[in-house]
């Protein structure tokens, strides 16, 4: 199709050509994590409409969406109980505030339904609007906690290098994102970092097995607390399994032993879900599925799955109590805590993944199915391991699958495979040499077979420049 005729079937206000939307973009619109230049010499590409798992461009291709849009579109496009719910709420009550002791009824039913779909200590819910402020919220809860048990100088939040939390201030500083800390003088003080259980990293060269990689990795963050001292420390905050790190599924060993460190010296534990959360891994929650039971989880994405901003934080029990009982304001909020448009299509999304079953769904049927995939695409000749949690996937690319010798870096091998994946009609990310996936949790096993002989033929397009590079021997 020409480039500078609208796109047939393009209505309202689609109906502009891709070059048109190009260069309005490149005129006004910065986007997140982008080298402005570049995209405006490159041009964006325009999404213009989507249903299920298939994206839709202004050129008019066709791209199965392998990213739930940014891992967030759990229940797939075009539900419409979702739209339903939006504009039934937006013309009841459009908005009303949670500040001065009033409430809406559509957050008064999620904070309810987040109740039964969590873990038994989870009892209560704040809400955010998205999960940066989520985990911003924690440190402002995890100090007040703290701060009301008399121990105010427990301070100091333990996190991980190339964890991911989100891009404001506390976010940014929690996450472990070294290009993110070198922007604007983070992290903020009061956050340290730990080495990640990236086993291909730090223990595959060791000789440890997973599973005693598992448990020195959790090692390191009782070093830490030893090294700073328990009586300073706060929390501990991780992801379940490191999403925008790479997904980086850790050993069987970790959580658990990081969840005995954690009351072993009193700390609090929390749980990032804002990925794992609503399905992803065959769990409500991604701490059910790595086997640990945390005091607060983050959550955002899978909540409304992506169809408007929402996030939270839900507490449990222990620090529940303390805020509650101790008395006294919590001086922290937003003007969208509890927004009732985007409470409501919550409710609505909660109950329409308990009604197609998508949690078993993941558990049971594609989850194990991607599982089957992977562990074939693992013998392909640029594979160095091939991992799956549920529904995330996350296939390394290396030089010398024998040895595990790594690409170097400068040859940017898993852009050069995203590259044929965006020719190909999927979405597939790169991060680092990490080619990874985490598709609508409504895909089908006919989609994921679909969606695997799309990552086999990137592979080996990839595999065959590799070839004429003269960049691997095989
Ligand atoms: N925690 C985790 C675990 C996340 O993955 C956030 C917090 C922040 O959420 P908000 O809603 O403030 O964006 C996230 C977000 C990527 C990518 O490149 C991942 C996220 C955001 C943007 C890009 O994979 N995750």
């Amino acid at each position: 199709m020409n480039n500078d005729t609208p796109s047939e079937g393009s209505t309202g206000w689609h109906g502009r050509s891709t070059r048109q939307w190009q260069a309005a973009d490149a005129a006004h619109f910065l986007h997140p994590f982008t080298d402005f230049q570049a995209l405006a010499r490159k041009g964006s590409r325009v999404i213009t409409s989507a249903d299920n798992i298939w994206l839709q461009d202004s050129d008019g291709q066709r791209i199965l969406d392998g990213m739930s849009g940014l891992w967030c579109v759990n229940v797939g496009y075009g539900q419409q109980v979702l739209v339903d719910a939006a504009a039934h709420q937006m013309r009841e009550l459009p908005f009303y505030n949670a500040f001065f002791q009033t409430a809406t009824p559509p957050a008064i039913e999620l904070a309810e339904l987040l109740a039964e779909v969590s873990p038994p200590p989870f009892r209560h819910v704040f809400f955010t609007g998205s999960g940066s402020e989520g985990n911003d919220t924690v440190v402002r809860m995890v100090r007040r906690y703290w701060d009301l048990l008399g121990q105010p100088q427990r301070q100091v939040i333990i996190s991980r290098v190339n964890a991911y939390h989100g891009s404001t201030m506390a976010g940014a500083s929690l996450g472990g994102m070294s290009g993110m800390h070198a922007q604007g003088g983070l992290p903020i003080p009061g956050i340290v970092h730990i080495q990640q259980p990236y086993w291909w990293e730090h223990g595959r060269p060791r000789g440890l097995s997973r599973e005693e990689f598992g448990l020195v990795a959790a090692r390191w963050l009782e070093d830490k607390i030893e090294e700073i001292g328990a009586d300073k420390v706060a929390a501990f905050i991780g992801e379940p399994v490191q999403g925008a790190g790479g997904v980086i599924v850790p050993p069987s060993t970790y959580w658990p032993e990081i969840e005995r460190i954690c009351r072993r010296h009193g700390i609090l534990l929390v749980s990032d879900e804002v990925i794992c959360g609503f399905g992803r891994t065959g769990q409500w929650f991604g701490c059910e599925t790595l086997g640990f039971q945390p005091d607060l989880m983050t959550f955002a994405k899978g909540v409304t799955s992506g169809y408007v901003p929402l996030g939270g934080v839900l507490v449990g029990d222990r620090v529940a109590q303390a805020l509650i009982e101790r008395g006294g304001e919590f001086a922290h909020g937003y003007t969208y805590s509890g927004h009732p448009v985007a409470c409501a299509v919550g409710v609505a999304n909660i109950r329409l993944i308990r009604e197609l079953g998508l949690v078993e769904h993941v558990r049971n049927d594609v989850g194990p199915y991607l599982a089957l995939a992977f562990e074939d695409l693992a013998s392909h000749p640029l594979v160095g391991e091939a991992q799956t949690c549920g529904l995330m996937g996350a296939l390394l690319l290396v030089k010398d699958k024998h040895t595990g010798q790594p690409f170097p870096p400068d040859l940017e091998v898993g852009l050069v495979c995203r590259g044929h994946c965006f020719a190909n009609g999927l979405v597939m990310r790169a991060v680092g040499d990490r080619m990874i996936i985490a598709p609508p949790l409504v895909i089908t096993r006919a989609q994921i077979d679909e969606l695997v002989a799309l990552v086999r033929r990137c592979l080996d397009l990839t595999l065959a420049d590799a070839r004429r590079g003269g960049w691997v021997l095989v």
